[in-house]
């Protein structure tokens, strides 16, 4: 199969998510202008609450209908540092009436997003309850040792806190593409474990939201849309950036394939490692369900919790690669003293050579007219090719491919023994080279459905729709050996300075 399309960068990436100027209806938007506190844009539900037409509120101050101490308090914070996502509690007095809510401001540099939904009580637990909840959580990932045991324990703690029909862990590749690691779900719903979805399933700017929100909560697809009133934001003279705003309506692609996956919410919630984001945890629902206030803080603690337990398993696997390799490295590199050689240095110890340092099925060495083979490597006639191909790249820093082909055709006849290639280069000007080759891995993706298949146009050529079937679609992928890590890439250019070092220091003495 040739290279999958990437929907990702072509389309479904650029869809502008966070013009979508409308909310879901779970919940009530009020725009206020920073400096007078009066509201200059609300959803239109709003006259729900007040009883006015949206026309009648805009323009009216906030404390027409909130409590004067809540709105000190907004005013306050609008004049502070902190920005993004306060949460607050409100009193809203309407008609004598008086109701809570639950409240977020997101604070901008002309105007704030008051978003505001009912506060509600419905399966509140007491602060011990919750204490002992995420004691029993954290004492429960701790235990586990593995990445394996950390997911598992996780969704498993997770769906049992929160009630969702569905808790999957879908860990992102280097593509985007996401993977479903671990998965505890009930019966109606169908099981993804193992399976890969293709990254424009999540596109980019919304995975870019996950950054600055730690959650995404969409707890009935057939809600109704709720549009915002005026249309056009007065203070900026456009549409509102809804990115910060969890009550921000979603885009119809997302409900359809909502839809398609047979569940009516969804709720999740980002794993991050080193500021990135590492995984999500996807929660489905077959039903509508409206996890309150509460519920979501706690996802967001133990996604805290989880996304530390990740990085320190990850880190301290790392770490133990890392160092195992730069005990070999220094052991090659006083090998390399002792011959007073580098081929011999790097060829000539069965054990410890520069195949076992980079987990490679053959290597080549060229230095002046000196050339050494060792291991499954290509003819001969090939490997002249090659070389003259890098001296063509004029490469200065290490290069590395776990798919040559890709990049040279030629390659294709000996994927077998060269999917992967690492090139030192001792002194490109001169052709001179180590070069180490790593053989082909076949390997299967099982596709959450047809990948090419991401996207149906309609014959109008305009309206699209996500795929409608997510049943297993094998793909096996040639070609390609295992990749070489970041660790591996800074090891070989580490004794690319050694050699240098090495031979000048032999030029001169
Ligand atoms: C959003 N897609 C999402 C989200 C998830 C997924 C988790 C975040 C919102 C949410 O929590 O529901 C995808 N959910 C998955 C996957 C699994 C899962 C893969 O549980 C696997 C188990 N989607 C498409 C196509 C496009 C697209 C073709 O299939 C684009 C044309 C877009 N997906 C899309 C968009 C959003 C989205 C735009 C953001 C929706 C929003 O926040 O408004």
């Amino acid at each position: 199969m040739s290279e999958i399309r990437n929907y990702d960068a072509e389309f479904c990436g650029n869809l502008p998510i966070h013009h979508i100027n409308s909310i879901q209806d779970y919940g009530y938007l009020l725009v206020l202008d920073n400096k007078t506190l009066n509201i200059i844009q609300v959803s239109e539900n709003l006259n729900t609450l007040t009883g006015l037409a949206p026309a009648e509120i805009v323009n009216k101050p906030l404390s027409s209908w909130f409590n004067e101490n809540d709105v000190a308090n907004i005013a306050n914070l609008i004049n502070g540092d902190a920005k993004d996502r306060i949460p607050l509690n409100l009193l809203f007095e309407s008609s004598g009436k008086q109701l809570h809510f639950d409240g977020l401001i997101h604070i901008k540099k002309d105007y704030s997003l008051l978003e505001i939904e009912a506060s509600s009580k419905d399966g509140q637990k007491s602060f011990s309850d919750v204490f002992q909840e995420v004691r029993q959580f954290i004492s429960a990932m701790e235990s586990a040792s593995t990445l394996e045991e950390v997911c598992d324990v996780a969704i498993r703690q997770l769906r049992k806190v929160s009630g969702f029909d569905g808790v999957r862990m879908y860990k992102f590749d280097a593509d985007w593409n996401g993977t479903v690691i671990a998965e505890e779900i009930s019966g109606a719903l169908e099981s993804y474990l193992g399976q890969t979805f293709p990254a424009s399933d999540v596109p980019k700017q919304a995975r870019a939201l996950y950054l600055k929100n730690p959650f995404r909560l969409i707890p009935n697809r057939s809600y109704k849309a709720v549009r915002l009133y005026p249309v056009i934001n007065p203070l900026t003279n456009a549409f509102i950036d809804l990115s910060d705003c969890n009550l921000r309506g979603v885009a119809s692609v997302h409900l359809e394939y909502m839809q398609n996956m047979n569940v009516s919410a969804s709720m999740s919630v980002r794993v991050l490692r080193e500021g990135k984001l590492w995984g999500l945890i996807s929660c489905h629902h077959i039903k509508p369900i409206y996890p309150n206030v509460d519920m979501r803080y706690i996802f967001e603690w133990l996604s805290v919790e989880i996304s530390n337990r990740v990085a320190a398993i990850l880190n301290q696997e790392e770490y133990n690669e890392s160092a195992s390799r730069l005990e070999k490295r220094t052991a090659l590199t006083d090998y390399i003293y002792a011959k007073d050689d580098i081929i011999e240095g790097l060829l000539d110890d069965e054990n410890l050579n520069i195949l076992s340092l980079f987990n490679a099925g053959g290597a080549v060495i060229k230095i002046g007219n000196r050339v050494e083979y060792r291991g499954d490597i290509p003819d001969k006639s090939e490997i002249y090719n090659l070389m003259l191909w890098l001296e063509g790249k004029e490469i200065e820093k290490v290069f590395a491919s776990s798919h040559l082909s890709a990049l040279y055709e030629e390659a294709q006849a000996y994927e077998k023994a060269g999917s992967g290639i690492l090139v030192i280069p001792v002194d490109g000007r001169s052709g001179d080279y180590v070069i180490c080759f790593r053989p082909e891995v076949i390997r299967q993706i099982k596709w959450g459905g047809d990948p090419e298949q991401v996207i149906n146009l309609d014959p109008d050529g305009k309206n699209y729709h996500p795929r409608n079937s997510f049943k297993l679609w094998l793909q096996t992928v040639y070609g390609q050996s295992v990749p070489w890590s970041t660790n591996e890439l800074e090891i070989a250019e580490s004794l690319r300075n050694f050699i240098f070092e090495f031979r000048t220091k032999q030029l001169y003495n």
